[in-house]
């Protein structure tokens, strides 16, 4: 028996050192390692999810390709030639712009960018750019402090108060959990917003459950109050920052009544809130990803931006608006993988590609996708099915059949973490890297995605630009880091390697916008045609629907991440319920008389999906909860999301969204 450090590739805020026992080319066990200094040795079930799905029966391990609709098995060979030609007719017949490469963060590894490299070395193609997931609030963050940075995990142990504010972190984060539960016993209290239960709740001093989309109207309301009580840092305001007189100007909208009756929050809980931010330093704010995923999300991210800021939380030990950790990406040059000079690339947004492939000129004749299941995890996947049936050939690269591969042509089968070696990180907090060593052979058939691109550039005539010593990519993207003194030798010796960032990101009041100073008026938001400062947006959906169609769709549905999958990432779950559970307040069971393990019809102003009934205690009594990634042949959660666009950036909102449920007939 061997044990081999590896590290878990998944999209997730804990980026945790893993250790695979090996006995015999198999690995028997997969353990968190106790050596990192974050993730200390504990793993969640997602984490060990990996090892099921390599070995899981339901693993793809050779090429298939769809022959008079059935899948059939063939050589790579076949499979190589037969994509390869076509990549060829298609580029003559139609342009780059023809091939699109859907493609996402399935897996986050360092290497995993060469699959985007083999596209620019073809001389481009159409891809899908921008974000299901968080660009909004990273938008947000370069607006205000010129870049999205996170504190070092142990410095919130110098929080006088914590705030959790949409971050389900028990679940989503949860390495996160043993810091806050240190900073409690050293005398930090805990504030929980967040318009559904966590399993945090119980560890808070105060949980304020804001109408889902409101959090903009909260955090400028708050500031006010602090405001108007001379709570504010001016120091910080004077010395570091520019355009607050501006935006405060604006800030006298938010009368508490407003707030209120905007919010759903009662006046003592705003009250509390404004004592807390204005009277105590240091606040520690920790962001979730899920409140920008709205119409006005991105200006939500803002607005607490510029509570934490105007009442000095920033740059401090302790503090901080704590979302994501985009620092990183200066110290691992992914650039330098993709190698993308020159190539001539289309973009098509993820969230709303359907309708962007639907009138496509010209139009997409073939697709490959790569780390991701769109068909799951794209809101209104009725339109994009139908965008997808347009496309006369479809590739997809994934370890499993998926609710996209159903749709696909060929499917490329290929390695999971423990076949391959690579690096991996994260920029969602901590700030270390993890060395992955390759612990088994590939199963079956199978090959990692960068050497079944390869195969292709053999082919297709530029198999030298895609094949090089594993090594050599890796130093092309840890060259940043060797004028720190870390290098390839390092990483593989010691496994975990810690970037060197600042444990305090702008602790020296520089900020990296424009003007040098934070900036709670932007010009470059205002150039870039939105408001200068942080306004509210109403959630358009929810507020606008409920509003036309009186009682028609009066519930919020929320489609948070679910507990026991990554995402979509479930495939080999023993008892995969045939239906998904969507969790309902008392007052819509009341309304609905559904009680728990009911059947019903969920359904939207964009479909409909059947489901079971729980019954919840807790959450704002009118949002009903149900986890995304749930999919099967027939349906997926994302059938009933819209395509809306958040505020900022390229992001979706799919949690905007209004909602009925009824007794199935
Ligand atoms: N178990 C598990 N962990 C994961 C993942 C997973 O699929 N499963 N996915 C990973 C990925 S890709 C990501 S992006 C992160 C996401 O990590 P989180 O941000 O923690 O999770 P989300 O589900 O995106 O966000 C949902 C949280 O925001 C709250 N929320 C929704 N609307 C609002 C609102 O209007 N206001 C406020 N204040 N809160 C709101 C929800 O109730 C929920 O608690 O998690 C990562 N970790
Ligand atoms: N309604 C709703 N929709 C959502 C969200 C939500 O909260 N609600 N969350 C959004 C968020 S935050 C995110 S990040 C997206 C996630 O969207 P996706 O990234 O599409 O989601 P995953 O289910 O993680 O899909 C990853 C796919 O990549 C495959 N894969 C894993 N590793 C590799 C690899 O090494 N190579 C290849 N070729 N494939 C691999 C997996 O098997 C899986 O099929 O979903 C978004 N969609
Ligand atoms: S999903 Fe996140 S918490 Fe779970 S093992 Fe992977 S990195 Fe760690
Ligand atoms: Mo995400």
């Amino acid at each position: 028996m061997t044990d081999i450090k590896t590290a878990c590739p998944l999209d997730c805020w804990d980026a945790c050192s893993l250790i695979a026992s090996v006995d015999h080319g198999k690995v028997t066990q997969v353990q968190g390692d106790a050596e990192h200094p974050v993730t200390k040795g504990t793993m969640c079930s997602r984490g060990r999810r990996l090892l099921s799905r390599t070995y899981s029966a339901q693993r793809i391990r050779t090429p298939r390709k769809r022959i008079n609709g059935k899948w059939e098995e063939v050589s790579w060979g076949q499979a190589i030639a037969e994509i390869s030609g076509k990549i060829e007719d298609v580029i003559r017949t139609n342009g780059h712009h023809a091939i699109l490469h859907a493609y996402d963060w399935g897996s986050g590894t360092l290497l995993k960018n060469l699959n985007q490299r083999f596209f620019y070395q073809l001389g481009g193609c159409t891809e899908t750019v921008g974000s299901l997931c968080w660009d909004a609030g990273l938008v947000a963050q370069n607006y205000d402090f010129g870049q999205a940075r996170s504190h070092d995990p142990s410095d919130i142990l110098h929080a006088q108060r914590i705030v959790v504010w949409g971050r389900n972190l028990a679940v989503t984060n949860m390495h996160m959990v043993p810091f806050i539960r240190e900073a409690v016993a050293a005398g930090a209290e805990v504030t929980v917003i967040n318009p559904l239960p966590t399993d945090l709740d119980a560890k808070a001093e105060l949980v304020v459950r804001p109408k889902p989309g409101t959090d903009g109207a909260l955090a400028l309301g708050v500031l006010r109050i602090c405001r108007d009580n001379g709570w504010l840092d001016d120091n910080f305001l004077h010395q570091h920052s520019i355009g607050f007189q501006t935006f405060s100007d604006y800030l006298n909208q938010f009368s508490l009544d407003f707030v209120t009756e905007e919010t759903d929050v009662p006046r003592e809980q705003i009250h509390r809130l404004a004592d807390l931010y204005g009277r105590h330093r240091p606040v520690a704010t920790l962001l979730g990803v899920g409140l920008q995923r709205y119409a006005g999300g991105g200006n939500a991210i803002r607005a607490i931006d510029a509570l934490a800021a105007a009442t000095g939380q920033i740059g401090i030990s302790g503090g901080g608006v704590n979302y994501a950790n985009r620092q990183m990406t200066e110290f691992l040059d992914e650039e330098a993988l993709t190698g993308r000079n020159g190539a001539n690339v289309r973009e098509f947004f993820r969230g709303s590609q359907a309708e962007e492939i639907i009138t496509a000129d010209p139009q997409i004749e073939m697709m490959f996708v790569t780390r991701t299941n769109p068909v799951s995890q794209v809101p209104n996947t009725a339109l994009l099915k139908e965008a997808y049936s347009k496309i006369p050939f479809i590739v997809v690269v994934d370890t499993m059949m998926t609710a996209t591969a159903e749709l696909a042509d060929y499917f490329l089968p290929c390695t999971t973490v423990f076949e391959e070696e690579d690096i991996s990180l994260s920029t969602m907090w901590h700030p270390y890297v993890t060395f992955a060593n390759r612990a088994i052979d590939p199963l079956g058939e199978a090959k990692p995605d960068h050497e079944i691109f390869a195969l292709l550039a053999d082919r297709l005539g530029f198999g030298e630009d895609m094949r090089r010593p594993l090594d050599e990519w890796f130093e092309l993207a840890l060259r940043p880091l060797q004028k720190h003194q870390v290098g390839l030798q390092q990483l593989r010796q010691l496994g975990t390697v810690r970037i060197p960032l600042a444990e305090v990101p702008w602790q020296d009041k520089v900020f990296r916008t424009p003007s040098g100073r934070y900036e709670f008026t932007s010009k470059k938001a205002e150039m870039e045609g939105t408001s200068a400062y942080p306004t509210y947006i109403a959630p358009l959906e929810s507020h606008a629907a409920s509003k036309l169609d009186g009682r028609k769709f009066p519930y919020a549905l929320l489609t948070v991440h679910p507990r026991l999958s990554e995402n979509s990432q479930h495939r080999e779950w023993p008892n995969l319920p045939h239906r998904p559970v969507a969790e309902i307040t008392h007052a819509i069971a009341k309304e609905t008389g559904l009680s728990t393990g009911d059947g019903a019809i969920l359904s939207t102003p964009y479909g409909e999906l059947a489901v079971y009934i729980k019954v919840s205690t807790g959450g704002h009594p009118f949002t009903v909860q149900l986890e995304s990634g749930w999919w099967s042949t027939e349906a997926t959660v994302n059938q009933l999301t819209p395509t809306t666009r958040a505020d900022l950036g390229r992001q979706t909102a799919q949690y905007d969204v209004p909602c009925h449920v009824r007794r199935e007939a």
